[in-house]
């Protein structure tokens, strides 16, 4: 393990420092890793400046690398717990006291994604908030509970996702019930945070500083009456989750048939295809629920991208969807969502 100590890259504004951030988090030297950023605390910079512009960029590139095949699994998890302990070391070196109201941060059910979402809760408390941090898949009735017992102005809800966007709606709606108005923020949420304000979301914002400065400004806003909230999940809906397993269990029957290079595969890759297939299904009810096939095909194209860069294939990606469609003859809208997302990926014919 290299543990730098003696970097020549010091500054934020200097172009390597990131990259020198980056190898530390990807090397394991969570030494480094926080003799860098009590560094930048020392040379006067902005806590917040070191959240967003450092810790949360490489967090950024570290999924980049992890879908391009470049970082293992296991690296990016142990790069993830390092660049948890640089936020909480930063945090640590920071006790503003509370001077305005309180607020409820949680993850939506199923939702793991943590530290997105505690860069928010640091940013809320540099700020003046007080603030509850719940953590990662946050049941909705525990949820509400909390909010019973605390009464607080907000509840800050992540879902970064979108397969968590029906238990979302779940919890939006029973938070609003319960009185208090809820900050929707995620990319789970879509890339203008649009199925925050379908689902019922009282604000949404694409930052923790965006959140900041709305809780700041334009706070508690006008609540119309929570129990007008909009039914979502249709017949297609339901019947895509209630037949989730046999969907998923018979696609990879048909797949063996379609594509027989998976019946060579080791354990691992059949793991793989089954979580994707699920993974398939799941994000198909997601597109659904909020009636959007761009949900989809956003999905399927990255998912495209991530298996080419393991030499998988569009062809093996196509053979599962096609798997899954045929199964869903009397559901117009989940068919015509997955031949959306097939010919996407089928090359385009040749001209000549
Ligand atoms: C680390 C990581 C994980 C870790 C999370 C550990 C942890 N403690 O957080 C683990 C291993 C658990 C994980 C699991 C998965 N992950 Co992941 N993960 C990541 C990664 C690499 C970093 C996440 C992060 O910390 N980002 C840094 C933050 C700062 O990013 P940010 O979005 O800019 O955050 C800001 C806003 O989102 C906003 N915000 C967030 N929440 C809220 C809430 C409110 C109220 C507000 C106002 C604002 C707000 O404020 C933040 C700060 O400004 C990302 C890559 C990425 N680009 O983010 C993938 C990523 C999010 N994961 C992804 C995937 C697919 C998964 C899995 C499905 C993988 C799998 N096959 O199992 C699972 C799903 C688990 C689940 N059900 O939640 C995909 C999602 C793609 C998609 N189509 O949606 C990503 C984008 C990877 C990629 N390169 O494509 N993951």
């Amino acid at each position: 393990m290299t543990v730098f100590t003696t970097s020549t890259h010091r500054s934020l504004e200097d172009p390597g420092f990131h990259d020198y951030y980056l190898r530390m988090v990807g090397d394991g030297d969570e030494y480094g890793a926080i003799e860098a950023v009590t560094g930048l605390l020392d040379q006067g910079v902005p806590a917040q400046r070191i959240m967003v512009d450092l810790i949360a960029r490489t967090q950024q590139r570290v999924g980049e690398l992890w879908a391009a095949n470049e970082w293992s699994i296991a690296r990016e998890h142990a790069a993830t717990a390092i660049s948890e302990r640089a936020l909480a070391a930063v945090a640590a070196r920071t006790n503003e006291r509370p001077r305005l109201g309180r607020i409820t941060i949680a993850c939506v059910d199923g939702e793991w994604h943590a530290l997105p979402v505690r860069i928010l809760a640091e940013t809320l408390r540099l700020d003046g908030w007080r603030v509850d941090f719940l953590g990662a898949s946050v049941p909705g009735p525990h949820l509400v509970t909390h909010l019973h017992q605390t009464g607080p102005d907000a509840v800050a809800l992540s879902c970064m996702i979108p397969t968590r966007l029906p238990r979302a709606h779940a919890a939006i709606t029973a938070c609003r019930t319960a009185g208090v108005p809820v900050i929707a923020g995620g990319r789970g949420f879509g890339p203008t945070g649009r199925y925050a304000e379908m689902l019922g979301a009282d604000a949404w914002a694409a930052t923790a500083e965006q959140a900041a400065s709305r809780l700041a400004t334009d706070w508690p806003p006008a609540m119309d009456d929570p129990s007008v909230s909009p039914f979502l999940g249709d017949d297609e809906y339901t019947w895509v989750v209630r037949h989730r397993g046999d969907l998923i269990a018979t696609a990879l029957r048909r797949l063996a048939a379609a594509y027989p290079q998976v019946n060579q595969y080791d354990q691992r890759q059949t793991d793989a295809t089954a979580e994707d297939t699920g993974h398939i299904v799941d994000f198909l009810a997601a597109a659904l629920y909020v009636a959007d096939e761009r949900l989809f095909t956003d999905f399927t194209d990255w998912t495209n991208a991530v298996l080419l860069a393991r030499n998988v294939p569009s062809q093996a990606l196509v053979a599962g969807l096609l798997a899954v469609r045929d199964q869903l003859h009397d559901w117009p809208t989940a068919r015509h969502m997955l031949d959306a997302a097939v010919n996407r990926l089928r090359p385009a014919p040749d001209p000549a």
